[in-house]
Formats: structure tokens, C-alpha cells, sequence
């Protein structure tokens, strides 16, 4: 496989700052060369520019830094639609969720997308519900064709509507959703797979289940893997931790089906924050995340 790395030290998005460390953190922790010991074929495209959030606004209290986020979200979406061209796998490192804006309507862009997103939250809020204003509670929900024009629409690049079919969309591993975000979710037609069904079914029927959601009639499947999704014992070094997350080989066997699919054509690493983490625990095992949903294996039979 051929494998684009590209990052995006984008914090816009986020209440809490360090997340733009995100993608050195995934660097440093061996990315690269963990990939490339698979047999991939790696190129590291470097980082999207990304200001700095001391000479940016804040705007709109609803719709914080929404200007900055959309101007390297429509960067990013050309960027991923390039690799995808390419027949390369792009690999996102964030920054802030805010990002996938860019990295999944950018993949959604002439390809019918499966998208399965694993996460604690539902990032399905927009500037009407939001109670934070914080952007990276609302891609989802843009992704669907909901919320500010600005978001839906990549500041007027992209046209209205959703990008990504909401029956081809599953969330896997919530477990806190906002009072007002709930309502919209569930008219929105969106598989959700509550840490509460994990415990029910295991991971396995669970990933069975929305992996048959994101492959119904779909071109490939995409992954935005939030770290949050993983229980904080494993990954601390998240801005918004909720208790009772997957464990590790929960999710590690969740992007192993993924694999073993052979239908990912993209994914999303984020909200990776170095200063809130322990010697580099998230990043590191964001790394082995990135590993298991690119084919490594602990034990295959030749
Ligand atoms: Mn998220």
C-alpha cells in the first residue's frame, strides 16, 4: 500500500490548547518507520500550514475560529482528494476532530463513502445546540448536511446537503452525548454503537455490524478514530476524557476488522494532546492503532 502521512497541527476546534502537537507526537512515536517496517510504501507530505490561534479571532461565540478552521479544512479536503487520485491511502494526524471537515468531505468528493467514526462524543452539535461553540463538537453533524452553511459547505467549495450518506455512517464507542445533540442524531439515521452495546454484543458484532453500514453500496470505507473513544486509563492524553472507553485491544481489534476488510481507503488520527498526556502514551498507541488498521498483525499464519 502506498501510505500519504499528513498533518494538520490544528487546535481551533478544541477547548483545551496542545492538541496542534498532535502530529509530532505521532512522528516522534515511530510512525513512519512502524509503517514502513509493514512493507508500506510511506511518504510523510509534512504538515498543512496552520496559523496561530494568537493571531486568529474567535468570531462567532457559537461557531469558535470558524474562519481559520474552514480555510485549512478546504486545504486538506484537496489534499486527501490528491492521495485518494493517487490510489494512495491518506493517513491524517491531528489537530482537533474539526479536521475531518476537510479529510472526509475531501474523500467524499466523487466516491460514495462508507464512515465509520470512533469516538466518546457524537460530534453532531451544531451552532444552534453547541454548549461549548467548540467547532470539533460539530463535524459529524456538517458531514450530514446540518448546521452553519460555512461548515456544511467548506466556506462555499462544496455544495449543501450531506457529503457522506447518513445510512453509510456508524459511531462507534460513544458515551456522552450532549441533551441537544441527541434529538438530531437520532432523525438523522446515523448507526450508533453506544460503549453500552459494546458491553452487550463485544466489539466484534459491533464492528460486523458497522462495517456492514459502511460498505451497503459504498466505494470504501473511511475511519475517523478520535482518541477519546479508548477508555483514558490508555489514552490520557485526550482534552476531553470520558471514563468507561474502550480498552486496548477493544480497539485494536475494532481497526483489525477494519483491515482485514481490505475497504479503508483513509483515515483520521486525532485529538492526540501532548500536554495533557504521560510520556507519550496516547501517541504511542496511536501509532499501534495506525499499525493494526494498516495490516500488522499480532500472530499471521504463513
Ligand atoms: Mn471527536
Amino acid at each position: 500500500m502506498q501510505i500519504d502521512i499528513i498533518g494538520v497541527p490544528l487546535d481551533f476546534g478544541a477547548g483545551r490548547r496542545g492538541v496542534d502537537m498532535g502530529p509530532s507526537a505521532l512522528r516522534y512515536a515511530g510512525l513512519r518507520q512502524g509503517l514502513a517496517a509493514l512493507g508500506h510504501q510511506v511518504t510523510d507530505l509534512g504538515n498543512i500550514s496552520v496559523p496561530l490561534l494568537e493571531t486568529c479571532t474567535m468570531g462567532d461565540p457559537h461557531l469558535k475560529y470558524m474562519q481559520p478552521i474552514v480555510d485549512v479544512c478546504q486545504r486538506l479536503a484537496e489534499r486527501v482528494n490528491t492521495s485518494l487520485e493517487a490510489g494512495h491511502l491518506p493517513l491524517v494526524l491531528g489537530g482537533d476532530h474539526s479536521l475531518a471537515l476537510g479529510s472526509v468531505m475531501g474523500a467524499a468528493q466523487g466516491r460514495r463513502l462508507g464512515l465509520i467514526w470512533l469516538d466518546a462524543h457524537g460530534d453532531f452539535n451544531t451552532h444552534e445546540t453547541t454548549p461549548s461553540g467548540n467547532i470539533h463538537g460539530m463535524p459529524l453533524a456538517a458531514i450530514c448536511g446540518l448546521g452553519a452553511q460555512e461548515l456544511v459547505t467548506l466556506g462555499g467549495r462544496l455544495r449543501e446537503g450531506a457529503k457522506v450518506d447518513p445510512h453509510n455512517i456508524a459511531i462507534v464507542g460513544v458515551r456522552d452525548l450532549d441533551a441537544r445533540e441527541k434529538p438530531l442524531l437520532r432523525a438523522s439515521g446515523v448507526a450508533v454503537y453506544s460503549m453500552e452495546t459494546i458491553d452487550r454484543l463485544g466489539i466484534n458484532e459491533v464492528m460486523h455490524r458497522a462495517i456492514e453500514v459502511a460498505s451497503r453500496g459504498t466505494d470504501g470505507i473511511y475511519l475517523s478514530l478520535d482518541l477519546d473513544g479508548i477508555d483514558p486509563m490508555f489514552a490520557p492524553g485526550v482534552g476531553t476524557p470520558v471514563p468507561g472507553g474502550l480498552t486496548y485491544r477493544e480497539a485494536h481489534l475494532a481497526v483489525e476488522l477494519l483491515a482485514e476488510t481490505g475497504r479503508l481507503i483513509g483515515l483520521d488520527i486525532v485529538e492526540v494532546n501532548p500536554i495533557l498526556d504521560h510520556r507519550n502514551t496516547t501517541g504511542e498507541l496511536a501509532v499501534q492503532l495506525a499499525l493494526s488498521a494498516c495490516g500488522k498483525r499480532i500472530w499471521q499464519e504463513l
